[in-house]
């Protein structure tokens, strides 16, 4: 079993290059698995990746590099247990240093059946600027810890302004492969991209042999993870990695009674969003972050995003959905907006926006 971490800030397509990359994996004949973090308190993507055909497990409410550590163990346990993949993708929050997740999984004395591949930061170039001025220490950390950066979203971007970004990256970390690319299209530079992660990982470690030696049994490695979580403990400062970014986030879960349609589904996603976008905007003007709404009507699957202030809603439709009762989830990361005025603006726009519409629902 093979580990890719993906890894990238919110919105940048980490859940859409996890769905491209694992399908693409096991259309070539390889099993594929993935573990989702998310830090909101219901997870989202999860559902998302299962209905695009990857087998997927979340693992909501904290962050993999830290509070979730063991989880994070005990979960490799089981992929590995039950599939035994080929390759297990990860995608942890948008918030994570990387590096300190494949510190985590190199201490957790796998054996040789489980190797580490690259550490793969994705970077929207549309934000780039704006995170690098505002976030620059954390992003630049992220691109640090890479062994390879997938500069996406290149569709929005020109060749001017994708010149300058590779040049920023590649003076950030002079060692990491840059593919620059757009996770929405098919690509020669995906193709070349993915046998690269395929092949042995030339530029990554070859994993095993660079684990450090923490003790072979399970004993020896306790004092290690001790010490990491007495390190986890204190870093509610400066170490924390949603303090760097100062992201707040909010999910919610909803059932739908009866069925909706597909148009109806439709006006209903944009309009919800829209309206949260709207009272986010009143707190933080210029927010970045991810607000995804995931809504199965019964029959399909839609997922909503809005990755900035400048971003519209975008919605992307997945059908005939395997699940028959209605449901929806919301979630909002973003910055500089304190996670009760999330919860609030996501409740009162849920509550009221339904009634408007006319569609019933309830917790
Ligand atoms: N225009 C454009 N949008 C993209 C691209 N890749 C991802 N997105 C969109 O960006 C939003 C966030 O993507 P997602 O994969 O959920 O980001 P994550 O939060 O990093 O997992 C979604 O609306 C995607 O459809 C891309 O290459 N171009
Ligand atoms: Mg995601």
């Amino acid at each position: 079993m093979r580990i890719l971490i993906l890894s990238g800030f919110l919105g940048s397509g980490k859940t859409t290059s996890v769905i491209r990359i694992g399908n693409y994996l096991k259309a070539k004949g390889y099993t594929v698995a993935v573990l989702v973090n998310d830090i909101g308190d219901v997870g989202v993507d999860g559902q998302f990746i299962n209905e695009n055909g990857l087998t997927s497990k979340e693992m909501p409410r904290g962050c993999i590099c830290c509070t979730l550590r063991y989880a994070l163990e005990g979960n490799i346990s089981l992929v590995q247990a039950l599939y035994d993949p080929d390759f297990l993708l990860i995608e942890p929050t948008g918030v994570a240093f990387p590096l300190r997740i494949k510190e985590q999984i190199k201490k957790m004395d796998f054996g040789p059946e489980v190797s580490m591949g690259p550490i793969i930061t994705l970077i929207d170039g549309s934000k780039f600027g704006e995170l690098m001025e505002h976030y620059g220490e954390a992003i630049t950390k992220q691109i640090q810890n890479a062994d390879m950066v997938l500069l996406n979203k290149k569709d929005l971007l020109d060749r001017e302004q994708l010149a300058q970004i590779k040049a920023t990256i590649m003076s950030i970390n002079t060692q990491t492969q840059i593919y620059v690319l757009s996770m929405k299209e098919d690509s020669e530079i995906f193709t070349t991209m993915v046998e690269t992660l395929e092949s042995d990982f030339k530029y990554g470690e070859s994993l095993i042999s660079t684990i450090p030696d923490v003790g072979s049994s399970k004993n020896s490695r306790d004092p290690e993870i001790t010490s990491n979580t007495q390190e986890c403990k204190t870093v509610d400062n400066e170490d924390n990695d949603l303090y760097h970014f100062n992201v707040n986030s909010y999910a919610d879960s909803y059932e739908l009674s009866g069925t909706i349609g597909k148009d109806e589904a439709m006006e209903f996603i944009i309009d919800i969003m829209d309206n949260i976008k709207t009272n986010i905007l009143g707190i933080n003007p210029r927010f970045l972050g991810h607000l995804k709404m995931f809504l199965h009507t019964g029959t399909i699957t839609m997922k909503a995003s809005v990755t900035s202030y400048h971003d519209k809603t975008h919605v992307e439709l997945i059908g005939p959905s395997t699940k028959s009762a209605g449901k929806f989830t919301v979630f909002a990361a973003v910055t500089d907006v304190a996670r009760d005025s999330l919860a609030g603006i996501i409740e009162d726009v849920v509550t009221s926006r339904s009634c408007s519409l006319g569609i019933t629902i309830s917790k």
